[in-house]
């Protein structure tokens, strides 16, 4: 290579470089939140088929139903591991399980939205986009505070626990924030039936009661701003709310109608 040639190369590959920094900077981020079983899932499959492009993130639940520990009987040449579903344990003893719970689901969330945007998505055309089902800002503003209220986490949990949210969430700063949030809006009711229609053992004892209550921190969060708030982009960042009362799942108009509104919102973000 002479010379010249050398500098074209290392010009271009410092654009290219920059120019997957400034995609990377420009990737827009989003969190679909809702009640349990309100289709979450069921919509980020959909998302994800309809916008190819798009990086779609469902939520770690398998890793909290498998925690691999080691037990004392194991050695370095054959270790021992056993694993406990931390869910289950969970729905089975709150008072004792609720606050464990609430750090590991948020560490699990916060790796997942610290994991750099995948190639494809900065190479590719158009605005890079990322979906998060649930949010480290839903732990705390829905279930944890929701646990709090219900005393399954005691005032010194609570105090502990939003002490450390506070500082990961500041410390991570730009690497965490969403752009927007979509809210899939449904009765509880109808939360309930389709939480029955899946059949998640772990979900068996859930009642129509802890969804209400699920159901109004949601509303106080998304729709009626009350729940307090402590970081300032999260107090005005713009709610998509989606109603997923209907039967989306099987009805291609319903689907069609929120892609095309999905996409609206991001534009205007
Ligand atoms: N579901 C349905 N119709 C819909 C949306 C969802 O029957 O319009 C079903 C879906 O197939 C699943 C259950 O409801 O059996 C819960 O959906 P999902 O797991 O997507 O809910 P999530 O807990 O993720 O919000
Ligand atoms: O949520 C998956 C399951 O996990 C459902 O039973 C609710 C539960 N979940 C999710 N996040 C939390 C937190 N932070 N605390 C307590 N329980 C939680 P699904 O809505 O089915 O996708
Ligand atoms: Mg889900």
């Amino acid at each position: 290579m002479n010379n010249k040639s050398r500098m074209l190369s290392v010009s271009c590959s410092r654009c290219l470089s920059t120019s997957t920094e400034n995609r990377a900077a420009r990737v827009k981020r989003v969190s679909v939140e809702g009640n349990i079983a309100v289709g979450k899932s069921t919509f980020a499959r959909l998302l994800q088929s309809a916008c190819p492009d798009w990086e779609v993130v469902a939520e770690p639940v398998s890793k909290w139903q498998n925690i691999e520990s080691g037990t004392s009987k194991g050695t370095a040449a054959s270790p021992q591991t056993t694993v406990s579903n931390l869910l289950q344990m969970m729905y089975q003893d709150p008072l004792r399980w609720s606050y464990t719970f609430q750090t590991f689901s948020c560490m699990s969330r916060l790796r997942t939205q610290l994991q750099p945007p995948p190639a494809r998505l900065l190479s590719s055309e158009g605005t890079p986009v990322q979906v998060y089902e649930r949010s480290i800002y839903s732990d705390r503003y829905i279930f944890a505070l929701n646990m709090f209220e219900l005393g399954c986490i005691n005032s010194t949990e609570w105090a502990v626990y939003q002490d450390w949210h506070s500082l990961l969430v500041e410390q991570f700063g730009h690497q965490v924030e969403l752009e927007g949030i979509i809210y899939l809006r449904a009765p509880p009711k109808t939360c309930l039936q389709r939480l029955e229609r899946r059949g998640r053992v772990e979900e068996k004892g859930v009642k129509l009661d802890y969804l209400e209550k699920l159901h109004v921190q949601h509303e106080r969060w998304l729709v009626e701003k009350s729940t307090e708030i402590h970081f300032e982009k999260l107090k005005r960042i713009p709610v998509l709310q989606l109603d997923a009362s209907v039967e989306f799942k099987s009805d291609p108009e319903v689907q069609k109608e929120f892609i095309t509104k999905m996409k609206n919102f991001f534009n205007a973000l």
